[in-house]
């Protein structure tokens, strides 16, 4: 699945280094910020205004073509950022380590990210913080959809796809690689989905015809979303939402499950390009999440302290989207499923179907 890795990686991942000065100016800059779990809004504040003030026009302009390019790679790696010094351990449940007293890489990881746009956590994903750790968890390791996962691959997913209101982008900084720099983030573009299916087939992945799995199950079920098409917008630059981790988005008719399974095939047999990424420690990528779905290869951890350790943000243009009755802070969303939208839409026609008096 991953063959031809470095080939493939050079025509999609575009990557820009931070050269050795800079990246040791914005160490001792962010070396003094706050900490992002107690002070997080100042701390936003220091690292965004920091990285909008050091980086050179080059580096920004890249940040800028990603963000707005429609003919932009839709994932850009940044490397040689700088890290925090006496690293702890790497999480082993991949809660927050207490025992890391620098913000180094949640400073980079913040402060870069918000030249995307607005940094925002869900209520319900690791309960509610705004970074993410993402490191393999023992009792996780085999599990088909978590982000702990480790000796089985994660299959290509976008993030949240099920949500009405999804990240505009992901941000992965690395703190720490695994031993052996096996575990590799891989990508499919959207763009040679499209270019491998025929125009029938790409006509059929356009309709409201799958169904994806949520997260949370109900009382142990399947809670599956309403029907929702996996391409959408204009044809030249479309939005994509697909979930491959068991268990796998649904097609609801036999046209649609003919697709899907041609779809799957291509990915598989790799006619469909993917591409991969061994993220070292100071690297930052930045994910498109709607122009790419994307997962990891399997790797073997050792739950030694050493493991791969990587810290994640999801990033919005648009904070005001998100928001919901009941939202307590307005950076962590409530995130609100596509089938409410569907009780909504029937509590509606009830309404509209009571005859005048
Ligand atoms: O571990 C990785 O490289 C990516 C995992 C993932 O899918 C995520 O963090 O959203
Ligand atoms: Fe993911």
């Amino acid at each position: 699945m991953y063959k031809n890795e470095l080939k493939k990686e050079a025509e999609v991942i575009n990557s820009v280094s931070i050269n050795d000065n800079l990246r040791e100016v914005l160490k001792s800059i962010f070396v003094q910020n706050l900490s992002p779990y107690d002070n997080r809004e100042q701390h936003l504040l220091f690292s965004y205004q920091k990285v909008v003030s050091e980086l050179p026009p080059t580096v920004l302009s890249s940040i800028r073509d990603f963000k707005c390019r429609a003919d932009a790679s839709p994932v850009l790696l940044i490397r040689n950022l700088p890290t925090d010094d006496d690293l702890p351990e790497t999480p082993h449940d991949a809660k927050r380590s207490l025992r890391k007293k620098s913000f180094i890489s949640e400073s980079c990881l913040t402060g870069f990210s918000q030249l995307l746009g607005d940094v925002y956590g869900y209520v319900n994903e690791k309960k509610g913080e705004l970074i993410h750790n993402v490191c393999p968890v023992q009792s996780q390791e085999a599990k088909n959809f978590v982000s702990e996962s480790s000796i089985k691959i994660l299959p290509f997913h976008v993030e949240y796809g099920y949500f009405d209101f999804r990240p505009d982008y992901l941000s992965l900084y690395c703190l720490r690689s695994d031993r052996d720099q096996h575990a590799a983030t891989t990508i499919v573009y959207v763009r040679d989905l499209i270019n491998n299916l025929s125009s029938k087939e790409t006509e059929i992945l356009r309709k409201p015809l799958f169904s994806f799995p949520y997260f949370e199950k109900i009382n142990d079920e399947i809670l599956w979303s309403r029907p929702c098409p996996i391409l959408s917008g204009p044809i030249s630059n479309a939005d994509l939402v697909l979930h491959l981790p068991e268990p796998e988005m649904k097609p609801l008719t036999k046209e649609a499950e003919e697709v899907f399974k041609i779809l799957k095939e291509k990915i598989v047999d790799s006619n469909i390009p993917s591409y991969s990424v061994r993220l070292e420690p100071g690297d930052l990528l930045f994910i498109n999440n709607r122009r790419v779905a994307h997962g990891r290869s399997e790797f073997t951890p050792r739950y030694d302290g050493n493991d791969r350790w990587l810290q994640r943000v999801y990033v919005t243009k648009n904070l005001w989207d998100g928001r919901s009755e009941g939202q307590e802070d307005f950076r962590i969303v409530i995130g609100k499923k596509a089938s409410d939208v569907e009780n909504l839409n029937k509590e509606l026609e009830l309404m509209i179907e009571v005859p005048p008096k």
